[in-house]
């Protein structure tokens, strides 16, 4: 396939088009992914959350800049899995993306919630690879938001950055929603800001408690908007990716999210099969039967199982 090819020698038309087939859930998004597959696994993903309005893609911004004095090619991925656009990124992203439009060493797409069949985290996962397969060194994954499909997304990740500001409501909010545990980075942003020492402390606190891991997540003050704290987010990351590498624990995170998203793929075609199921005239009747006790439940259950996952393996959707 020409589009393979392109997407190898990481020309940009051919990039925007794969991913907007994974957006679209074709068929032939299917066939593309399992050519990128076996080129995958060279980039370093960095997953970058928080709640709205933190400074993410202000951080974003400045830190593609930062990689690029680097020498690194660099990919984004900004998924708003409440917005149902996708393509352009959301107005003010976008005003301060342009700067890099012009650069050949980065590429910049935003994902929305709209038409991902098989889930957005699944969608996203896909767009990584093609940027992955482009030969981009670096991928970055933005999402707005704390919730549970930002979580998921997240896990797609090598490491997480979750960015704080201070007066932002505080910790335990985003503690009770899940993302601590996950975060590997924590950046507080706007330290220019009443505030930002207390957070940071509250932040010491906490990571106190949890002992002596391997990794005690880093806490890094910066200030976006003046490129203060961009430098030292590089160093931590790639003093993360290192321990990820020496201690096993790179390899063993990818198998796990590996895991996950296998797991989560079949649940979503099984799901889909099941509702089809439930539609079909033949297992109206049966119901039917069942309700006239002609029939015991047990044994439809048998048979319409057998009918599912004899139907599974084909092509999808
Ligand atoms: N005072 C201050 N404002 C900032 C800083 N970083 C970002 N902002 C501002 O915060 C607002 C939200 O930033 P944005 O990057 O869009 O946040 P996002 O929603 O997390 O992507 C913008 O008006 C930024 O200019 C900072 O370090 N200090
Ligand atoms: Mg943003």
């Amino acid at each position: 396939m020409e589009l393979i090819k392109g997407v190898r020698q990481g020309d940009r038309r051919s990039i925007a088009r794969a991913i907007t087939l994974i957006e679209e859930a074709s068929g032939e998004a299917e066939s593309l992914m399992e050519a990128l597959y076996p080129h995958t696994g060279n980039a370093y993903i960095v997953g970058i959350t928080g709640p709205p309005g933190a400074g993410k893609s202000t951080l974003l911004n400045r830190l593609i800049a930062h990689l690029r004095g680097e020498g690194l090619a660099v990919g984004v991925i900004a998924v708003d899995p409440t917005s149902p656009f996708s393509g352009g990124a959301l107005l003010g992203d976008r005003v301060r993306m342009t700067e890099h439009a012009l650069d050949e060493g980065v590429f910049i797409r935003s994902m929305g919630s709209r038409g991902q069949l098989g889930g957005l985290a699944a969608a996203t996962q896909d767009a990584v690879r093609v940027l992955d397969a482009a030969g981009y060194d670096i991928i970055l994954v933005e999402t707005v938001g704390v919730g549970q499909t930002e979580l998921t997304i997240m896990e797609l990740a090598d490491t997480v950055v979750l960015v704080l500001t201070p007066g932002a409501g505080d910790i335990v909010q985003v503690w009770k929603a899940g993302i601590m545990e996950i975060a590997d980075l924590f950046l507080v942003n706007k330290a220019d800001r009443d505030g930002a020492r207390k957070l940071i402390a509250d932040l010491e606190e906490m990571l106190d408690l949890a002992g002596k891991p391997a990794w005690r997540p880093p806490v890094i003050p910066a200030v976006a908007t003046e490129r203060r704290g961009i430098a030292e987010l590089w160093q931590e990351l790639q003093r993360h990716q290192a321990h990820l590498q020496e201690s096993g624990e790179g390899a063993a995170r990818r198998l796990r999210h590996l895991r996950r998203e296998l797991r989560e793929r079949m649940e979503h075609r099984i799901r889909r099969r099941l509702e089809g199921l439930l539609a079909d005239p033949a297992f109206q009747r049966d119901l039917d039967r069942l309700h006239r006790r002609e029939e015991v439940p047990h044994r439809l259950v048998r048979k319409w199982l057998a009918s599912l996952l004899a139907g599974e393996g084909g092509e999808s959707p």
